[in-house]
C-alpha cells in the first residue's frame, strides 16, 4: 500500500512538474514575481503530514499483527545463532526438544559451535545446519540469538529483519508460500567480515523437507 500511495504521489508530482515546465516556458514574456501562496503551503503541508502520519499508523497495525500474535502451536522452532560470521540454525531433532546450553562447552573446532551441554540427553538428537531449510506453506518460528556482538537477520523477500542481541531470544514467526532459495544476510555492521556474513533460506516441499530431516538426523 505504501509503494502504491508514493508511486502514484511520484507520478502526479513528476506530471505537474512536466505541465508547468510547459505551461510557463521561456517564450519573451515578463517575469512575473511572486512571494509565494500561505493557503497553497498550507494545504500541500497538511496533506503531506496526513498522509504520512496515516501510513504510520497503519503500518503499526501490520507490524502488531506479525509481532504481537504468538506464532501458531505447531509452528516448526528453529533456533538462529549468530556470531562473526556466521548463521548457525538448530533443530530439535525428532525428541522435539532443544538440549540445554552451555556456554563453557562452546567449541566451534570441535563440532559444537552452539555449546549444546553434553550431558542433557535432548541434546543429543539436535540438528546444527548453516543454511535454514523450512516446508512451504508452514509456519515457522525462529528464535534469534546473538553469541558476540549485536548482528541481524533479513530476509529481502519475505520482508523478515530483526536483529540479533547478545543476552536475548528474540522469537520471529514467518511462514514462506514460494519454494525456493533465499539470501539470509546480516544487516548489522558487525565487524570486520561484516560483508560476508550471508546464509540461505531453502524453502522446500514438504516431501524434500522430510528428507532433509532424516538426512541431517542419519548423519548427528
Ligand atoms: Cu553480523
Amino acid at each position: 500500500m505504501t509503494l502504491a500511495v508514493v508511486s502514484t504521489v511520484f507520478i502526479l508530482s513528476q506530471l505537474g512538474l512536466a505541465f508547468a515546465i510547459f505551461r510557463f516556458r521561456d517564450r519573451g514574456q515578463k517575469a512575473h514575481f511572486t512571494r509565494g501562496n500561505n493557503t497553497m503551503e498550507v494545504i500541500w503541508t497538511s496533506a503531506t503530514i496526513i498522509l504520512f502520519v496515516g501510513l504510520g499508523l497503519m503500518g503499526r497495525k501490520a507490524w502488531a499483527e506479525m509481532r504481537f500474535t504468538a506464532a501458531a502451536p505447531d509452528a516448526i522452532p528453529v533456533e538462529v545463532t549468530e556470531n562473526q560470521f556466521v548463521f548457525n540454525f538448530r533443530y530439535p531433532g525428532p525428541d522435539g526438544k532443544f538440549g540445554r546450553l552451555d556456554t563453557r562447552q562452546i567449541s566451534a573446532s570441535t563440532g559444537n559451535p552452539l555449546g549444546i551441554d553434553q550431558n542433557d540427553p535432548a541434546g543429543k538428537d539436535d540438528i546444527v545446519v548453516p543454511t535454514l531449510t523450512v516446508p512451504v506453506n508452514h509456519e515457522v518460528q525462529l528464535l534469534i540469538r546473538s553469541q558476540d556482538v549485536i548482528h541481524n537477520f533479513f530476509v529481502r523477500e519475505l520482508r523478515l529483519q530483526q536483529d540479533a542481541t547478545p543476552g536475548m531470544v528474540v522469537p520471529l514467526h514467518f511462514e514462506a508460500n514460494t519454494i525456493g532459495q533465499y539470501e539470509i544476510v546480516c544487516t548489522q555492521l558487525c565487524g570486520l567480515g561484516h560483508s560476508r556474513m550471508h546464509s540461505y533460506l531453502n524453502v522446500v516441499s514438504d516431501a524434500d523437507y522430510d528428507a532433509f530431516l532424516k538426512q541431517q538426523a542419519s548423519g548427528q
